[in-house]
């Protein structure tokens, strides 16, 4: 792949660099092993990337592999994902090497059981339909998955995150376990994000058939399937709005997706189509996707009312107006401004000290409190970094609350919308280290180093710290 070659350029460069320091250019001959290093080819400096991080204890390379990560639940092998509950699996972010998240590598974050196509034909692709009406458009329009097929369609990179990922952070870093200040939810610890290719019809296609009118407010992506009890046929509460002007600002990168990393959409992951709505909250992203409804007037639903809202002192409730629409909640039951952002973040590739989360995942790699364990002498420290809105602009990180560094971005960065890779060299000895990383943005936003308290404990956007036991 191009990417391997690019990465090798990269490496080739910095080590080759005028201003590579003595120590730096020592560390990277003598980390990669033999003639092949000395002579600097690229399968050297490959190497160095896939040696990285050799952590010592082999949990740590595959979650799990016992039989029993089979839940009925959903429907794609579970064996490489971190088990939160019966209806959430996070990424084993620690595991992560690629620029693209492979299919069973990638979090799944369901409310409900997944839909299968075998129980309900309206995920099934033979029958699936998408009906897209509604006040705020002058043609409504109904089309099944061979139309979807026919359309002009593009594909994005894109991460999609939940906006619940890092909210483990709220417990370990800002030790939000009780009230006032009691954060609940799932502990993704920071495995609520991957990246894949999606293949989507645009909405500008979509919109340029249906015809927005002038006084088109709001356009409310649907399900209807996935519901309580996983009754086949039944009502399904699941589904985003997006205000218009969002939507015509975007609507080249959000569209209907049928296709991830070249497969066609898997079940789990909202087959055949789901709504991609690129570097937003994955709540937006709505799966199993059944109708479209444009209005003029906003829609209230539970995901931006009562689920994936901002409650707390520093966030106001939104108020609605007399004409809009409500689905599954009343017009009292709204609790806070919805997320939309995905907020700049980074990590690097180590499970996180969980001390203070409530609940570890029953196949989490660490015991409570047990820090993750790495071989003292050379190292290459390797992460990802993601500022959805406007890209990437820079990583540093800092050890044991030293100076601040640059981190070497792995190309390709290609800015909004996706994450970047990226490594630093490190020469531990024995002992506890902590390790902190933060992504600047391009809109000139660096991650802080705490946030404001919400209930549900979204958007953790704080500088991260990983402890590592160095022996
Ligand atoms: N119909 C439906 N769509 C949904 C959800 C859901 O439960 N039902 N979960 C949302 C949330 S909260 C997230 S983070 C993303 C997760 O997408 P993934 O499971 O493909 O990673 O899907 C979104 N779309
Ligand atoms: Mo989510």
């Amino acid at each position: 792949m191009t990417g391997q070659t690019i990465r090798e350029q990269r490496l080739l460069r910095d080590l080759l660099k005028p201003s590579t320091s003595l120590d730096r250019r020592a560390f990277l001959v003598s980390a990669a092993s033999g003639a092949a290093a000395l002579s600097a080819t690229p399968v050297a400096a490959q190497q160095l990337v896939a040696n990285a991080m050799p952590l010592l204890d082999p949990s740590l390379k595959s979650v799990s592999n016992r039989p029993d990560r089979k839940r009925p639940t959903f429907v794609k092998d579970l064996t490489r994902l971190v088990d939160l509950n019966s209806t959430n699996q996070g990424g084993a972010y620690w595991n992560y090497r690629s620029f693209i998240t492979p299919i069973e590598q990638f979090y799944i974050r369901n409310e409900y059981g997944t839909p299968r196509a075998e129980d309900d034909t309206r995920v099934d692709r033979r029958h699936w339909k998408l009906t897209i009406h509604g006040n705020g458009i002058k043609t409504p329009l109904t089309i099944s998955y061979e139309d979807l097929l026919r359309m002009p369609s593009r594909s994005i990179i894109a991460t999609m995150e939940c906006a619940g990922n890092g909210r483990s952070l709220f417990w370990e870093q800002q030790g939000m376990t009780t009230e006032p200040q009691q954060v609940s939810g799932s502990g993704w610890g920071l495995g609520g994000i991957g990246q894949a290719e999606w293949q989507y019809v645009p909405m500008s296609h979509i919109l340029s058939l249906v015809e927005l009118t002038k006084d088109a407010k709001a356009a409310l992506f649907w399900s209807g399937v996935d519901n309580k009890g996983n009754v086949a046929g039944g009502m399904g509460d699941r589904g985003r709005p997006l205000p218009i002007k969002d939507l015509k600002s975007y609507a080249d990168f959000i569209g209907l997706a049928f296709k991830m990393n070249g497969q066609d959409l898997p079940a789990d992951h909202g087959g055949p189509v789901r709504a991609i709505v690129p570097g937003y909250c994955g709540a937006a992203s709505t799966k199993w996707i059944t109708e479209i409804k444009i209005a003029t007037h906003d829609f209230w639903v539970p995901l931006n009312s009562t689920a994936h809202v901002l409650v707390g002192p520093s966030y106001k409730v939104p108020n609605p107006s007399d004409n809009d629409e409500f689905r599954f909640v009343s017009p009292g039951g709204i609790l806070g401004p919805a997320v939309t952002w995905s907020p700049p973040k980074s990590l690097i590739t180590v499970p996180l000290v969980l001390e203070k989360q409530p609940q570890l995942p029953s196949n989490y790699p660490l015991k409570a409190g047990e820090l993750p364990i790495l071989a003292a002498g050379n190292q290459v420290v390797t992460g990802y970094a993601w500022a959805p809105r406007y890209g990437v602009d820079g990583v540093e990180y800092r050890i044991n609350g030293g100076e601040w560094k640059d981190a070497d971005i792995l190309q390709p960065n290609l800015g909004r919308f996706t994450w970047v890779r990226f490594h630093f060299a490190w020469k531990p000895t024995a002992g506890v280290h902590t390790i902190e990383t933060r992504v600047t943005d391009d809109g000139g936003a660096t991650q802080p180093d705490a946030v404001p308290y919400n209930k549900g404990g979204f958007d953790y956007w704080a500088v991260p710290k990983f402890k590592i036991r160095v022996v």
